[in-house]
């Protein structure tokens, strides 16, 4: 059993979005000795950091996950393929392959005597029969069963939420599970069909009020309805379940439901103009309703994700703007979203 390093924080799926937000907000505490893994080559990271040790690694290959974990004390496996419902609706397999991350970095864990094991589960664990209205049925931990995931990517987090569970009755790994809602902010995948929804409507009324096209396509009716999680807050989040005795998987979300037709109504708010609506009821609408049931999170730290959407989505649409006009001046330094790999 290899010895940990008590130090050494090892993040995967740092080249994207929460991984590399996790990375800079452990630079902007002061953590030096930081490992931060993803398959994707440097140039296409969206943030890298110099001072760090940076791996380009294909993580679903069990001896990349053997190099990645080796003198880790704390794994953060925010490794992933997935993106918003346009890329996981389409990408089924490939979003279940992700469980040999997973896999193999418990197992890595193991042999190179890791002490803690972050796992970011998701939302779409919930069952879907609890999901078929629009009116944002809050969902609590045990909605998650009898299960009924959402297709592919569901199911793989499900599963991979019990792997770390036995990891932790077996072998006494310590391992915590958050499930994420949906989340969003600057440093966020924008364009290229992993976009979720929050990116997705901004870079839309952005194209509209800069084109002048007065109109935007929105996916499906409108009605469904979600809650967003501002980055920092799952970042803020990330550690608390980290450090807390909390053994079983939990609800790390905003319990601020609202519909896809009022995120658009804000975006809108925030450019200072009013679009034409065009639905396609045709395109990937995921679940009717979902909201995140805060009651579990509130009684064991006190604390629930709490950035107003209207506060974080005016950040985010302002850093997609400038994105935006960055790419159109073909500037390298925008996010490069590669429709290729992204774990
Ligand atoms: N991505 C996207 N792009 N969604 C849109 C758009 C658009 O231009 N217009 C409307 N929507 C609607 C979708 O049809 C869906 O009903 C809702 O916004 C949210 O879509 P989403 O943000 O792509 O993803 P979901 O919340 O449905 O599902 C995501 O949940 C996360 C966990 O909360 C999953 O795709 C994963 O990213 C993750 O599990």
């Amino acid at each position: 059993m290899g010895e940990a390093n008590r130090n050494l924080i090892v993040v995967t799926g740092a080249g994207g979005f929460i991984g590399g937000s996790y990375v800079a907000a452990l630079r902007a505490r002061g953590c030096t000795a930081i490992r931060a893994v993803d398959c994707k080559p440097f140039d296409e990271w969206y943030q890298h950091f110099d001072e760090v040790e940076n791996l380009s690694l294909d993580l679903n290959l069990k001896e990349n996950c053997e190099v990645a974990a080796r003198g880790a004390h704390d794994i953060y496996n925010l490794a992933a393929n997935m993106g918003g419902m346009g890329f996981i609706e389409h990408n089924k397999a490939l979003c279940m392959l992700s469980v040999l991350i997973n896999t193999h970095m418990l197992q890595a864990a193991l042999k190179h005597g890791a002490k803690r094991f972050f796992y970011s589960s998701s939302a779409c664990v919930y069952n879907a029969d609890k999901q078929k209205t629009f009116v944002a049925p809050s969902l609590k931990e045990e909605d998650a069963y009898p299960a009924m995931a959402e297709d592919g990517y569901g199911w793989e987090k499900l599963f991979s939420e019990r792997m770390c569970r036995h990891f932790r009755e077996d072998y006494g790994l310590l391992t915590r599970v958050a499930r994420f809602h949906n989340v969003y902010g600057p440093w966020g995948t924008w364009y290229g069909g992993r976009e979720k929804a929050p990116a997705a409507i901004c870079r839309k009324v952005i194209e509209a009020k800069l084109k002048g096209t007065r109109e935007i396509a929105i996916w499906g009716s409108g009605k469904q309805t979600r809650s967003f999680m501002y980055i920092d807050d799952c970042v803020k989040g990330i550690d608390l379940i980290m450090n807390s005795d909390i053994l079983e998987p939990i609800n790390l979300g905003s319990s601020e439901a609202v519909s896809i037709n009022q995120l658009v109504d804000m975006a809108e708010e925030i450019a200072g103009i009013k679009l034409q609506r065009k639905y396609d009821l045709s395109a990937p609408k995921g679940v009717d309703g979902r909201n995140s049931d805060n009651t579990m999170i509130q009684r064991l730290l006190h604390w629930e994700p709490n950035t107003p959407l209207r506060v974080g989505l005016d950040k985010t649409y302002h850093w997609i703007h400038d994105q935006y006009l960055a790419r159109e001046r073909g500037d390298s330094r925008v996010v490069r979203e590669s429709l290729t790999t992204s774990h």
